[in-house]
């Protein structure tokens, strides 16, 4: 954190920078606009920008960084969509292919029973013929052996692929989901909302505007859900910040949404190639970008699977406020070259928070504070 005499100097800076209109709409409280957040994106300027971002931050959680203690499963990687950015995905039948039982899930979940996991995180792809009844018994396994966990499971992107296959009603899903145990769905699935990357990268998957009424209407049946931007390939700046404004619109609509989750684009083994190598440049100015639009999301989330540990811990001087999880295990982004650790222990975490000068906060999928005897 800046304090003190340092503090005043990077007040004075900021008010002569060419950014010096937007930082008086942050420091009033303002909603800022799509033409404050796309000069954003094109300004060099990202310690101004990441300024910016850490004043809204630290107004709403002051030093505080929040953890999970969370467990990952991946149910299957099977999947009839196919996007081109996606390493973790097979066709059925394909080598590599792979699906768990309800009891591998339970298994899996047991192993772990000796920790104090308060969160389950389930995704998977869209299978061709799993039946809707192997996705409730999936929950209420996990339910019946860790009552206490939330179940966090199914992106809006997989909620719309078992209406479709069922022929039921996207409500109706989602209200035997909640009755089996899911509380909250995670932010998968939204991509870019943009038509033109959709249509170059994942076009058999449900759009933008069917991901967020799918978000919109767990949010009106009583669930929460977090919602991501996958970032780093074929997108222009304006569409990162559309993305983000109807994120905005929706959440003024519902309130529904727990966290936005930046996603770097990971690119070995996808179907992307030819790209400039993400910078961190970009991971660091899409962080305080979206601190600066999401004026209605209470968090943001430095994902260190696919941001790399060192990278997230310095995005929480530029916006985010959470580092997510221990997790364990992950595939989507490691199938996807991602050269982070699969894990880290609550000590490591706590410890890149505290190296970052923050202080640690164990949280649940609700951001309450969760009591560690240790
Ligand atoms: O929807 C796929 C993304 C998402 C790649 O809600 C890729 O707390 C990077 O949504 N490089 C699934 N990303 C993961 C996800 C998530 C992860 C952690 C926490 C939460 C949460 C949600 O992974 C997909 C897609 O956008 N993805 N391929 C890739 N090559
Ligand atoms: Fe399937 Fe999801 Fe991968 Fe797309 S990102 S291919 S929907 S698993």
């Amino acid at each position: 954190m800046i304090s003190g005499q340092n503090s005043d100097i990077a007040q004075r800076l900021v008010e002569q920078s060419e950014l010096a209109d937007i930082h008086e709409k942050v420091v009033a409280g303002q909603r800022i606009s799509r033409e404050d957040g796309l000069r954003l994106f094109e300004s060099q300027d990202l310690l101004t920008i990441g300024f910016l971002a850490n004043l809204v931050r630290q107004r709403r959680h002051g030093q505080q960084t929040y953890w999970v203690y969370n467990q990952h499963i991946n149910y299957s990687n099977i999947c009839i969509n196919g996007c081109r950015f996606c390493a973790f995905s097979r066709k059925l039948g394909e080598e590599g292919g792979f699906f768990l039982a309800v009891d591998q899930i339970a298994d899996k979940v047991r192993q772990r029973l000796h920790e104090p996991i308060t969160e389950i995180h389930v995704v998977g792809g869209c299978h061709p013929d799993l039946p809707f009844s192997y996705y409730l018994d999936l929950v209420r396994v996990i339910k019946e052996i860790r009552p206490e966990a939330t179940v966090k499971a199914f992106t809006a992107v997989e909620v719309a692929h078992l209406a479709q296959k069922e022929g039921i009603a996207i409500s109706e899903v989602l209200l035997a989901l909640k009755k089996a145990g899911v509380e909250a769905l995670p932010g998968g699935g939204a991509e870019v909302f943009s038509n033109r990357v959709r249509q170059l990268l994942c076009p058999e998957k449900l759009n933008g505007k069917g991901w967020l009424e799918v978000a919109k209407e767990a949010h009106q049946l009583g669930m929460r859900s977090n919602a991501t931007l996958l970032y780093g390939h074929l997108e222009t700046a304006a569409e990162r910040v559309d993305h983000i404004l109807a994120l905005r619109k929706a959440q003024d609509e519902t309130g529904g949404f727990i966290t936005f989750i930046p996603l770097a684009f990971q690119s070995a083994n996808t179907n992307i190639s030819g790209l400039q190598p993400r910078t961190g440049f970009a991971d660091l100015k899409t962080i305080a970008l979206s601190r600066l639009l999401l004026d209605n999301f209470a968090h943001i989330k430095a994902y260190w699977i696919m941001l790399g540990a060192k990278m997230a811990q310095v995005a929480l001087h530029f916006g985010a406020d959470d580092l997510d999880g221990t997790v364990m295990e992950e595939r989507i982004g490691h199938m996807a070259g991602a050269s982070s650790a699969e894990a880290l222990t609550p000590e490591e975490l706590q410890s890149l928070i505290r190296a970052a000068g923050h202080e640690p906060v164990q949280r649940d999928t609700f951001f309450n504070p969760v009591h560690r005897e240790n």
